[in-house]
Order: structure tokens, then sequence, then C-alpha cells
């Protein structure tokens, strides 16, 4: 196991709504730990196993999910 922690810019969130939706589509992956969404700031906060998953699979998920998602330099 490889914790990493990464923080994803995702374009497109409004309310609450729009948070609970990128929560649920990234903790629905597997390897993902914990995900905070900070609709203010409009990023996330996702810890995950990087042997399992990776951090491109995790912003296509939010991308999925109806959302423009773009990996910060860390
Ligand atoms: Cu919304």
């Amino acid at each position: 196991m490889t914790l990493e922690t990464r923080i994803i810019n995702i374009q497109g969130m409004t309310c609450g709504g729009c948070v609970k939706g990128v929560h649920n589509a990234v903790s629905d992956l597997a390897g993902v730990q914990t995900v905070s969404v900070d609709l203010e700031n409009n990023l996330a906060t996702v810890t995950f196993d990087a042997d399992t998953v990776a951090v491109t699979k995790i912003a296509e998920a939010i991308d999925d999910a109806g959302f423009e998602a773009s990996v910060a330099n860390s």
C-alpha cells in the first residue's frame, strides 16, 4: 500500500448536491481512503492507495459524474 494525497481541482460544482455527487463518485473507487470536497475552493483532497488506483482514474470518475477535474501539481 502506497498512500498518496492529491488535490484535484474541479469545475462545475455549484451546491451541496454537486459536492455529494463528487464525493460519491470518488469514494466508490477501490483504493480510495478519504475524500474531502471543498465547494468554496472548487477542489477535492483525496487520499488513496497508489498501488490500487491512479489519480488520473479518480479525475476520470469526477469527469464521468458531470464535472471537469484536473489534477493539481503536488
Ligand atoms: Cu449542485
